[in-house]
């Protein structure tokens, strides 16, 4: 319906359209609630459309200036503002539309006007956004234009925190490059940057009553070389590595900001990830140093002093500069990751202990309250200026005090914990949010990353409304962010690449509807986007470029579709062979009736994307009837049950939909062959990531039947467990005593309680399931 709509209205334009002029596309990102077309002649806009303001008004009046910069960048239109009311050919901004979602806007276009209404000057900013990327970026010759179909548009956020976070300690962006940063933010409607500004490896803001942070505690001696990994002997390049934002750059990037109705929250994180500022002032330590910038990653055991009164005065003396810059109502003073070894063996710290009246608690509990403590004292700092904290999750850990917002990192539970708590929680879960981990299928051909793998369908899959939350609860749940932590982000250009474009997908999962969200959808929408990427000149991820396959089941029958976002040429073959230009081109859904290697190429202009390589899996089970006779996690349940006979492999990614999870309940499925079929075997896979709490099933049985009612046990087997930090995918046979059976019962449980080496020693593992082959 929607596509006929669309062929409609580019009729229509086509109709109205002038000679040379190009026509815009309503299908952005993110997805506007709703677009209706309307039964008149569309805007041309050329070199005379002006753009008309309120007097008096500055935001409006930025608002058009910015509107007509991206219009000029575009399509080398040059159009004037003015406050004059003017006849025809008009874009005209407003910001007194009627709404409760202040960030809500409405575009109106026929053939003499383009009016986009705002809820406030920032929701007019948005209705700018959409417009904006509704054009395709081509530059327009005298005498043509741009023509936009009559259409109206209603649109507001779902959530009012829409995030993105950059680590400029482990590496350190300009001014210029985090201004460019702040553009990409708002090309996706992103209203809050969340600045990590200092950590060990280097402070980052000038702080006027403590020089010596950015005099010492900027610099670094050198950086770790390649990928940080544990047990591994370390090698360090030696060269000086440092870089600070100075105040009044750092008011110069809020204004920026602002102007583009994003709130630039800064994170100073404590009493954690300090060791720059320990370096800076060694007498803020538990030991009093010397203490040195960290060249290499993860978390030092060296941490602020609890129990030294100095400590508390200096970070309420950095907080008191803080508040003067960033006018945010949120700062972010991490919390995160912050071991209580020091503390342990601190008389002073012990001490506070003591006079907190937490000894009883005893280790490590007692260390957990005093860290709460301390982050309640800045807290109240910020609340003496009117200001809130925003904590990492584990600020939990020690009970949460009143006002605290957690942000959610370890797992989305924990925000579900903090708004049944009462507490703001923000999303940004590692295995959905973390940029820093890898979006490609194939690392080894990336630039240096974390190796984990996270493509963009996995960032698009995160829904930050758990289940199981009441309405009220649900309240509590402000947004998610995605986050870009820079250990593997040497320089920008680097950093663009990360962020986009799996920036796309958060947009997305926080502005969209949740009914309206649809992967296979977004591709185009992703497309049209990425075409703004390249008029921008930011660097980006390709991936997306890649031939993708699905499969679809039905009654019908069962076939593979490949496709790529640009709809380019595919060539395949079904034998495991290299497909080049002389094999099968792709054009209809592919059902071979038998097992086959697939492997698929996009080939553009004679050259080659990268390889889809599967195994299509046509096993008895493949495209039959399933029940499922347990629940699956409801964050892991993606397409459902059909994941397990759809005859592909899961991936790397146990969040991208390749794969369907279940917790503490296991997998109870029963496939309903059609008919009566002689069975002697069960197939199926398993991921394992004990990182992710994915652990190898602990056993499983199998039971068949000729009716459906009555079951007889043939196979049942029991598994070891897996070794520390195990990344695979383990693969089980059962064979069973050749019989005649159509209903066929698989049983999968987890292991029900992981070992003790484990961070979630005692607590059910995750199973991860991809495909149950009967043969
Ligand atoms: C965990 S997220 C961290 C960061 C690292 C990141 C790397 C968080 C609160 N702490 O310090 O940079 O992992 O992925």
């Amino acid at each position: 319906m929607k596509n006929i709509l669309k062929i409609f209205l580019l009729f229509l334009s086509a109709l109205t359209c002038k000679a040379g002029a190009v026509v815009a596309d309503y299908d952005v990102v993110p997805l506007p609630d709703r677009i209706e077309s309307v039964s008149a002649k569309g805007f041309l806009m050329n070199g005379n459309t002006v753009i008309v303001i309120p007097e008096n008004n500055d935001r409006l009046r930025s608002n058009a200036e910015l509107l007509a910069d991206y219009m000029s960048g575009l399509t080398g239109l040059k159009l004037a503002v003015t406050t004059k009311k003017a006849g025809n050919n008009t874009i005209v901004l407003s910001d007194d539309l009627k709404n409760d979602n202040s960030e809500a806007y409405r575009i109106s276009v026929d053939d003499k006007f383009i009016r986009i209404e705002g809820a406030s000057p920032a929701g007019c900013f948005y209705g700018i956004q959409t417009l904006r990327k509704s054009v395709p970026a081509t530059e327009i010759a005298d005498g043509g234009g741009v023509m936009f179909p009559a259409v109206r548009i209603d649109d507001a956020p779902r959530f009012g925190y829409r995030g993105s976070h950059l680590d400029c300690s482990r590496h350190f962006f300009a001014a210029d490059s985090v201004k460019k940063f702040i553009d990409i933010l708002a090309l996706h409607n992103i209203n809050r940057f969340h600045w990590h500004l200092s950590d060990d490896q280097g402070w980052r803001i000038e702080i006027k009553k403590y020089p010596r942070l950015t005099e010492v505690g900027s610099k670094r001696g050198g950086t770790i070389i390649g990928l940080q990994t544990s047990g591994c002997e370390m090698k360090f390049d030696s060269i000086p590595y440092g870089g600070y934002y100075t105040q009044e750059e750092i008011r110069d990037i809020v204004d920026y900001a602002a102007q583009r109705y994003i709130n630039v929250i800064p994170e100073i994180d404590l009493p954690g990830h300090m060791l720059a500022a320990l370096t800076a002032y060694p007498e803020l330590g538990c030991t009093g140093g010397p203490y040195e910038v960290w060249q290499c990653w993860g978390v030092a055991d060296d941490v602020l002093c609890a129990g030294n009164p100095k400590t508390i005065e200096f970070i309420d003396g950095v907080l008191e500069e803080l508040m003067d810059l960033f006018p945010s109502e949120y700062i972010h003073l991490g919390g995160d990751e912050c071991p209580k070894d020091r503390w342990q063996d601190c008389p002073r710290c012990q001490a506070k202990i003591r006079e907190l009246g937490l000894a009883d608690e005893g280790h490590p509990v007692a260390e957990h309250k005093l860290q709460n403590k301390m982050m309640e004292h800045f807290s109240a700092t910020l609340a003496s200026r009117g200001r809130k904290m925003i904590g990492w999750d584990e600020i939990l850990e020690g009970g949460l005090f009143p006002g605290a917002c957690v942000m959610a990192w370890r797992g989305a539970d924990a925000a579900a914990k903090a708004a049944k708590q009462g507490h703001d929680a923000i999303l940004t879960p590692t295995h959905n949010c973390y940029l820093d981990y890898t979006q490609s299928a194939q690392p080894e051909l990336e630039p240096l990353t974390n190796p984990t793998y996270l493509p963009i369908e996995q960032v698009y899959n995160l829904e930050p409304v758990l289940p199981g939350l009441s309405a009220d609860e649900a309240k509590h749940i402000l947004g998610a962010q995605v986050n870009l932590w820079s250990e593997y982000v040497p320089s920008f250009w680097i950093a663009m690449y990360d962020e986009l474009p799996r920036l796309a997908a958060l947009s997305e999962v926080t502005w969209s509807k949740p009914e309206a969200k649809d992967f296979q959808k977004f591709r185009p929408r992703l497309r049209h986007l990425m075409k703004h990427y390249d008029n921008e000149g930011y660097n980006y991820c390709r991936e997306v470029y890649n031939v993708f396959a699905t499969v679809d089941i039905s009654d019908k029958g069962s076939a593979l579709t490949l496709g790529t976002l640009d709809n380019a040429p595919v060539y395949y073959t079904l034998d495991g062979s290299e497909p080049d230009e002389n094999s099968l081109r792709y054009t209809e859904p592919i059902a071979p009736g038998k097992t086959c290697d697939v492997r698929a190429v996009a080939i553009r202009d004679g050259v080659k994307g990268r390889q889809w390589k599967g195994r299509l899996n046509a096993s008895m089970s493949f495209g039959s009837k399933v029940s499922m006779l347990s629940k699956s996690h409801p964050r892991f349940t993606f397409n459902g049950p059909s994941i397990l006979n759809d005859g592909l492999y899961g991936t790397r990614s146990f969040g991208d939909g390749s794969w369907i999870g279940f917790g503490d309940e296991g997998l109870d499925v029963v496939f309903d062959l059609g008919e009566q079929k002689e069975v002697s075997r069960v197939r199926f896979n398993t991921l394992v990531s004990t990182g992710s709490w994915i652990f190898d099933c602990h056993d499983a049985s199998v039971e068949i039947s000729t009716d459906g009612v009555t079951y007889t046990p043939v196979a049942s087997e029991e598994y070891e467990t897996v070794g520390r930090h195990t990344y695979t995918t383990a693969t089980h046979e059962m064979n069973l005593p050749s019989q005649q059976a159509r209903y066929v019962r698989v049983k999968i449980n987890p292991l029900r309680s992981m070992p003790e080496w484990h961070g979630g020693s005692g607590y059910p593992a995750l199973l991860f399931v991809d495909e149950i082959e009967i043969d």
